[in-house]
């Protein structure tokens, strides 16, 4: 027994461009008098640009200093730094155990697909050497409602031609998993304070087809009982 398909997070699962974000995030904030660090910056995994940026505006005690437009230029302003910064991305910035567990399903003939909210996750793959790894990438651009709303996870597997229940969600950050959650699929999570998945996995070096194959057979196993 084997899944239809695997669905993936693309920062923090594929590769880490947390940093990233962080370090553009980090001088357009104080550019408006805000200081955030590393630790604030977890709390904006899988955000949205925008939510991203009213959570800092939150942060500094800023809500609503902003006038829409303002709040847009800031956000255009941090994705300027955001792509400049992504030309350090090589095929070597894919993280551990990724390329091989992309083989490994390829293999067995199952689908794969991209939920990223990152706009940029098209520029992305074509930097780490990935864009023709992926069977169906859904489009951020067209959401309506970002994670932990299932909009994403259910237009990958639309997308994908697959029923959410026949699929594996691999992700990093909470509202990621509620959105795997939430459309039926089976969760995996990767990092640590994650809960509601029923695999949870140190790192992505862990995440091998033998422990998928594992989860996926114990999945069904549970729910035959
Ligand atoms: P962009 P994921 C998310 O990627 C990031 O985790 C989050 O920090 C970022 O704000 C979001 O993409 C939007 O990115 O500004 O490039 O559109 O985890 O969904 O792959
Ligand atoms: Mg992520």
């Amino acid at each position: 027994m084997q899944p239809d398909a695997v669905i993936f997070d693309l920062d923090g699962v594929i590769t880490d461009t947390a940093h990233l974000h962080f370090v553009a995030w980090r001088e357009v904030a104080a550019q408006t008098g805000i200081a955030i660090d590393e630790q604030f910056n977890q709390q904006l995994k899988g955000i949205s640009r925008m939510g991203s940026l009213e959570r800092i505006l939150a942060w500094g005690g800023k809500t609503g200093a902003f006038s829409e437009a303002e709040k847009a230029a800031l956000a255009a302003r941090k994705n300027a730094l955001y792509v400049e910064s992504l030309r350090t991305l090589t095929p070597q910035s894919v993280l551990p155990g990724i390329a091989s567990l992309l083989a490994s399903l390829r293999e067995r003939g199952i689908r794969i697909g991209l939920a990223s909210v990152s706009l940029n996750a098209p520029a992305i793959l074509q930097a780490l050497g990935l864009a023709g790894e992926f069977d169906f990438c859904a489009d951020a651009a067209r959401l309506t409602h970002s994670k932990p709303d299932p909009e994403i996870f259910l237009a990958a597997c639309a997308g994908l031609g697959v029923a959410p229940a026949r699929c594996i969600g691999v992700e990093d950050a909470q509202a990621g998993i509620d959105a795997i959650n939430a459309c039926g699929m089976t969760a995996v999570g990767i990092g640590e304070g994650l809960c509601g998945a029923p695999l949870r996995l140190d790192n992505t070096a862990q995440l091998t087809w033998p422990r998928l194959h594992a989860l996926w057979n114990q999945q069904r196993h549970a729910t035959a009982r």
